[in-house]
């Protein structure tokens, strides 16, 4: 097993290069079809159950999509409209958005009903002082607040969807027990991971924490940029550069370690508010620590094992986004349902206790920032002049909306980690299948299933698989266009493999397709499961929801037919070598190459 070091992505149009720590392809199948002589890469073929993830075999993971998941249980349903009620009150008569913007903060009366509604702790358990709720209950209340004030939005979501979410998820009964009755009465919140030097490329921060000479503290020191409510929080999740040995080699490298640090340790500073597009009332501050004494019983996760707590909470904390932004597209009913059916499958999969949604969270986060990008600039063109004007609200609502595209993973990056998180799952397998051939006699099972697939499907005589037995009877047609572009895809990243191996991380442009063609798959695929659900209740808007799940379905395989042809048309992949050729031109121009037509 190996890690592909550094790559450098080059983003053409703005100019500026994004590095990311060893995107790892291990496990990717060389063009040679060399075989590792090495066992089973760690963790790589083991079963996993996203549906998306097994895209990228050609094959269809039904469990976390078919049925549409209904996880509310009576007493739960009543919980949640007990709050519905107060929450859409609340935004109604006390929060003014406009106001929020102006002043460029949450005023009092609207911050300290938040603090009294609960609205800060919503999944904090119970018996800590928080709500309770489950992940589908925090969606819908999410899309409430997301559907008023985006703003407020953030300095809910930097509290508890990042902020203290590493304690929920990893803090020991101490810590919890410590900490989170403080985040439930008004002590703020924040997730401290961002630094000048590391945004997309979150592991290669370089605030450091070094252990005391008697082992009691880690003396914190560094600074980070733009973080949400950095201002305000006295509690913050804070990650930092640890020395740590490794045990294969004896040698002490760095590690990037959690660490609950609060202001009150002494040494934790911040900057002005910063002065933003959109999302005007949050709070974002740069956060500076000098010589902070953290008691080791603050280490969350255990030492060394940062990164993996950064990006769990942040999986976590991604479909967030998509439950807020459903409500803002309500004109553009397709987009919204789809969205908001991701936003609730994903919420669902995860109170389920599922483990395996972490591609499913990023796509969901991209699609959704899309979707209401697009749609708020639609609602703007409908208006025409008047949605230029301050007064409809529009303008605010889409500069609150441009940072969605950015912040808790750019979608650029988002694409790329789940293009080749896919492809990784991939070529694990076809790597196990290679070799499965050079013992063939002990592993008949699984060479003859798989070239049975094979050749049927070469022959021509294959049914590609099958979502038949999942949807309701109206949307086979649907389904079976769907399973047709499962099948292209999976035969689109085998043929990936084998050309590229794993230089395909340098692939930018076929990445960036083979992303596009999952968002549209798993989106149809959470449609069809919806609208199937919607028919066989047969409630007042089923035929409706059918007809949207096989408008989307149609539009979206259309895209992944479009999409899969792109990578592999040489005439495309040709422009692609020529777009690289013209960004090199720019960069080394640094501007524009050539004079204007005047040449003046
Ligand atoms: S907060 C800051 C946001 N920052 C980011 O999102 C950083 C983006 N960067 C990344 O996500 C990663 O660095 C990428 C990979 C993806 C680029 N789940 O070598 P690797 C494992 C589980 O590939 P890299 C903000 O914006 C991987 O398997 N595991 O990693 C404020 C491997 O494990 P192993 C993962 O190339 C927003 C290891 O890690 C994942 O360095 C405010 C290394 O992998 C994953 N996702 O990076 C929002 N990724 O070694 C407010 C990797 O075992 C909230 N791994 O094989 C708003 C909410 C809405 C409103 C709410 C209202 C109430």
């Amino acid at each position: 097993m190996f890690r592909v070091a550094r790559i450098v992505i080059q983003q053409q149009v703005k100019c500026e290069t994004i590095p990311i720590r060893s995107l790892k392809m291990s496990a990717v199948a060389s063009a040679q079809a060399q075989v590792a002589e090495k066992p089973r890469a760690k963790g790589a073929t083991q079963e996993d159950y996203s549906f998306v993830m097994n895209l990228f075999r050609g094959q269809i993971e039904a469990r976390q999509v078919f049925p549409y998941p209904n996880v509310l249980n009576e007493e739960q349903r009543d919980t949640l409209q007990m709050l519905i009620d107060p929450c859409e009150k609340f935004f109604s008569e006390v929060n003014n958005p406009s106001k929020n913007d102006t002043i460029e903060k949450v005023d009092e009366p609207s911050l300290n009903g938040l603090w009294e509604l609960g609205a800060f702790s919503l999944q904090v358990p119970q018996e800590l002082g928080g709500l309770g709720l489950s992940n589908t209950q925090y969606a819908r209340l999410v899309e409430i607040v997301g559907a008023n004030d985006l703003g407020v939005g953030i300095t809910l979501g930097a509290h508890q969807s990042i902020g203290f979410k590493g304690i929920l998820l990893f803090g020991t009964p101490e810590q919890k027990a410590k900490y989170l009755p403080r985040v439930c009465n008004k002590e703020f919140a924040a997730f401290c991971l961002t630094e000048p030097s590391s945004g997309s490329d979150a592991g290669s921060i370089k605030t450091r924490a070094e252990l005391s000479p008697d082992g009691k503290h880690f003396i914190l020191n560094g600074s980070k940029i733009w973080i949400s409510n950095g201002g305000m929080a006295e509690i913050m999740t804070v990650f930092a550069q640890t020395p740590v040995q490794d045990p294969k080699t004896g040698k002490t490298v760095d590690k990037v370690t959690a660490f609950i640090v609060e202001r009150a340790f002494g040494g934790v500073t911040n900057g002005p508010p910063e002065k933003k597009m959109g999302i005007k009332c949050s709070n974002t501050a740069e956060v500076y620590y000098d010589n902070v004494k953290i008691p080791i019983e603050n280490v969350l996760g255990g030492v060394g094992n940062g990164f993996k707590v950064a990006m769990n909470i942040l999986n976590n904390g991604r479909f967030g986004m998509a439950a807020a932004l459903s409500e803002k597209i309500a004109k553009m009913a397709m987009l919204h349902y789809v969205t908001e059916s991701m936003a609730y499958m994903i919420s669902g999969n995860m109170d389920s206790g599922s483990q395996h949604y972490h591609l499913e969270a990023a796509i969901s986060k991209c699609f959704a920032s899309e979707a209401a990008w697009y749609v708020c600039d639609e609602a703007i063109q409908i208006m025409g002049g008047m949605g230029f004007m301050k007064e409809t609200g529009l303008e605010r609502i889409m500069r609150d909306l441009r940072i969605f595209r950015i912040f808790e993973g750019t979608n650029d990056i988002l694409r790329l980690f789940v293009a080749l998180t896919g492809i990784q799952y991939a070529g694990a397998h076809l790597k196990e299948l290679q070799n499965a051939f050079k013992h063939p006699t002990a592993n008949l099972g699984l060479i003859f299933e798989e070239a049975s697939k094979r050749v049927v499907r070469k022959v021509g005589l294959s049914s590609p698989p099958s979502m038949d037995q999942y949807v309701h009877n109206d949307l086979l047609q649907a389904a079976s266009e769907l399973a047709k572009s499962i099948d292209s895809f999976g035969e689109s990243i085998e043929m990936v493999l084998i050309k590229y191996g794993k230089s395909i991380v340098n692939e930018q442009y076929i990445l960036n397709r083979l992303a596009n063609a999952t968002f549209d798959i798993y989106s149809s695929a959470v449609a069809l499961s919806r609208a199937s659900a919607a028919l066989r209740a047969g409630g007042e808007s089923a035929q409706h929801e059918r007809q949207m799940a096989e408008a989307w379905t149609l539009e979206a395989t259309q895209r992944v037919a479009a999409n899969l042809k792109i990578v592999s048309s040489g005439r495309n992949l040709d422009n692609f070598t020529k777009m690289s050729s013209i960004a090199k031109n720019v960069f080394k121009a640094e501007g524009v190459v050539q004079l204007n037509p005047l040449k003046l």
